[in-house]
Formats: C-alpha cells, structure tokens, sequence
C-alpha cells in the first residue's frame, strides 16, 4: 500500500499552493468586503485550468481525476469563495453533463466549461425540493422540438453568472425519482431564462447564490441531458462527487485554521508564557490536527475509489458529513484559541467560523448524509 501522491498530482498541488499564497491570499480581504470575486481572477483561474481539473483532456480538461480535483480544491479550502465557485462549476455543474450527457452533448459543452471561458452552475434545489429533491415543481413539456419548462429554482451557486445551467424538471410526476425526472442543458441565452434575487448570506461572500425563474422556457429538445427521464440519477451521481470536492476543501480551510492557531498559541502571552504552553490548548490543537488527518485520509479514499471508476456513495456520504462536521469543530476551537481576536471581524478567523457552517448543510444536509449512509449499510449487511 503506497500514500505517496503521485508526482504529476504533487505539481498541481503546488501549483494551486503558490496561485493561492501570491494571487489570492492578498486579496481575501478585499473579496469580504466588496462582495466580489475580481473578473480578472476568475479569468487567470480559468487560464490556469482550474475549471476543468478532473475531466479528461479530449474534453478540454487537466486530466488529474477526482483526487487531483480534491487536492487543489484542498489548497483554495482557506479562500472558501474560490472553492465554492469551481466546486459549483466543476463539481456538480460541469459534471452533471460529463456523467449524464451524450459524447456530442459532452464535446458540445465541456471544452469551453473546462477553459472557463462559460461557467456552469447546478440547477437542482427548489423552494419544496431541498433535502426531498425529488420533490420538484418544476416542468418541462414537450411541445414539437422544444421543451417548455415553467418553475424556478433557489440558491443556486453561480446562477448569477453562469451561461450554461443543468436544470432538473418534472417530465412525469407517476414516476418520480424512479424516470420522472429529466436534466436540460439550459443557456442564459434561452428564451424564458430569467436571474431573480441574489441572496444575503451568513457567509461565503464573493461567491453569490440566486433564484434562477424559468417563463414558458424554450429548451431545443436536443438538449435533453442524455437520456429522458435520467435526470434524478445524474443529479444523485453528480452529488456523489461533488460531496468529496467539498470534504477537499474543507480540509484545506482547516488545515489553514489549524496553522494560525498552532501560530497565536505560540506568540500569545499571558499569565508570563505562550498560552500554547498550556495543556488546554495543547489539547484543542491535537483534536484540530486528529480529525483533519482523519477527514484528509477520508477524502483521498474516497476520490482515488471514484478514480477507479467505482461506486462511492457510500463513502462520499461519509466524508462529507465526517469532514463538515470536523471543519466546524475545528473553526470552533480556532475561535476558542483566538479568544477575543477570534471574535472580531477585521480577523479572518471569524469569518472562517461564518464561511464554515454551510458545509453541513449544502450538497445535502448532514441529516441527508447519514440516512443515505444508513441505507447503503442495511443494503449491503455490512
Ligand atoms: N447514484 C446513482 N443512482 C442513485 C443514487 C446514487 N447516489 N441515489 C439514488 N439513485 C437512484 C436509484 O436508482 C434510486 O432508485 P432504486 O433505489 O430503485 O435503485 C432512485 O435514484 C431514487 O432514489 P431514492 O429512493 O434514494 O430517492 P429519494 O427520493 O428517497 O431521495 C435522497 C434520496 C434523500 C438521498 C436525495 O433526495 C438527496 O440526496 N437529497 C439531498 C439533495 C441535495 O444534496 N441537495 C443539495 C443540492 S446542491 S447544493
């Protein structure tokens, strides 16, 4: 058994590290505070190939799987904004078309996805269809070679901004789940396409989540998402890789939190000596380290089995809910060290705390984690 990271993945890995320390790093603040992602960042990113990163090269991608993906998405997991617009992007938009599209759906959209120049967003969660997402109100019609979709969608990440939108509809309410539920390729351009509110959120700002409003939505039938009525195991196929992107950069934001407050505890005086002399700390920051590690073998397990072209629900369920819930901890206890400074907004610290809680709720509550992980035990008897 062999835990080197092969060669060609490490040089990525510094790649996204040194992209991150000169590019990013000094301008997390200035993200904060305007709310916004510099266009010009987003471009290098996309010039750097971030966008296409475990998709194969005939598609216009890097080519570097799903651990190649989770190690870089690691190295942005402390500029949460950056991690959340290609996890959006690559993760579950691009991907829905990989995993469920035709060769020519795949030829037709990938190559611009993967270079950036469009960015794809996941069209799944609806005002009744969050954690029961097989609830959709959403509908798509057939009407000669065209499909007429009527509904709307809430907090979809990128909807602001992206140009191409896997959007999940109802095509037979009998069926469901189980073939009543299709995927559409939508362009902004598509007639009846319309961006509504952009919301407030607690944290995670310069990435921004909208309501997408689809009026009599003209969608050529061509761009049925690879087969009708499939749409319910593509999003659930999807979801299964993007739960293990997002324990990548949960990981990475902790391993950040861990280092600042390994740094405080050693440069914060009090009673005559660093509070990291003290056992209590001492403890925080071997928990910190503990689960980490364990969240960070969990992820490169589960992306390296996804590689193998297995199936991992089981495990992406694990490492999602395993590794949100470590990044909260962890954000917790940084706090904790930080004491009062952690606590104030001019540090990152708190803003990590804020940027942190979503994981536990978004690409499927914790909740929704463990009854799929429970339901794979009771299948399987093991
Ligand atoms: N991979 C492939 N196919 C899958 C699958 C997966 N991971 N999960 C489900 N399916 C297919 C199966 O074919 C299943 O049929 P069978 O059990 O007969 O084989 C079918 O889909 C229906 O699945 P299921 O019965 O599990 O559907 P439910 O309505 O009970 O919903 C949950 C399942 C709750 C797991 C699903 O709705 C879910 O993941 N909810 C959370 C959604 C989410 O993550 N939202 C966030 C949006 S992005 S921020």
């Amino acid at each position: 058994m062999d835990f080197t990271i092969p060669e060609d993945l490490e040089m990525v890995r510094r790649t996204a590290r040194d992209y991150f320390n000169d590019r990013i790093l000094p301008v997390v603040d200035k993200i904060e505070e305007e709310d916004e992602i510099p266009p010009e960042l987003i471009k290098e990113l996309a010039e750097m190939g971030f966008f296409g990163l475990p998709f194969p090269e005939k598609y216009g991608g890097v080519g570097i799987g799903e651990l190649g993906y989770c190690l870089v998405l690691e190295e942005l997991g402390a500029a949460a904004p950056f991690g959340n617009l290609i996890g959006a992007h690559t993760g579950i938009g691009a991907m829905s078309i990989y995993l469920g599209g035709t060769e020519e759906q795949k030829m037709k959209y990938l190559p611009d996805l993967c270079a950036g120049k469009k960015i794809a967003a996941f069209g799944l969660t609806e005002p009744s269809a969050g954690s029961d997402a097989a609830n959709l109100q959403t509908t798509a019609v057939r009407k000669g070679d065209k499909f007429i979709i009527n509904g709307s969608k809430q907090w979809i990440t990128n909807g602001n901004i992206a140009d191409v939108i896997i959007v999940y509809a109802v095509t037979d309410k009998a069926l469901g789940a189980r073939g009543g539920v299709t995927a559409f390729i939508v362009e902004k351009t598509f007639p009846g396409f319309k961006v509504g509110k952009i919301d407030q959120k607690m944290g995670l700002r310069g990435s921004h989540t909208a309501e997408l409003i689809f009026e009599d939505m003209e969608v050529p039938a061509e761009n049925v998402l690879g087969e009708f009525g499939a749409g319910f195991v593509t999003a659930m196929k999807a979801l299964d890789v993007g739960r293990i992107g997002l324990a990548g950069g949960a990981v990475g934001g902790a391993q950040k939190l861990l280092e600042m407050s390994i740094q405080w505890a050693q440069q914060r005086v009090q009673f005559g000596q660093p509070i990291a002399n003290n056992q209590a700390i001492q403890w925080m920051l071997v928990d910190m380290a503990t689960k980490i590690h364990a969240a960070r073998l969990m992820t490169y397990n589960a992306a390296w089995k996804m590689d193998q072209g297995q199936k991992c629900t089981r495990e992406a369920a694990m490492v999602k809910l395993y590794a949100s819930e470590m990044a909260c901890e962890v954000a917790d206890m940084a706090v904790q060290i930080h004491g009062g400074i952690g606590y104030m907004k001019e540090y990152r610290i708190e803003r990590a705390y804020r940027d942190t809680r979503i994981l536990k709720i978004y690409e499927g509550t914790n909740e929704i984690q463990k009854l799929v992980i429970a339901r794979e035990l009771l299948k399987a008897g093991k």
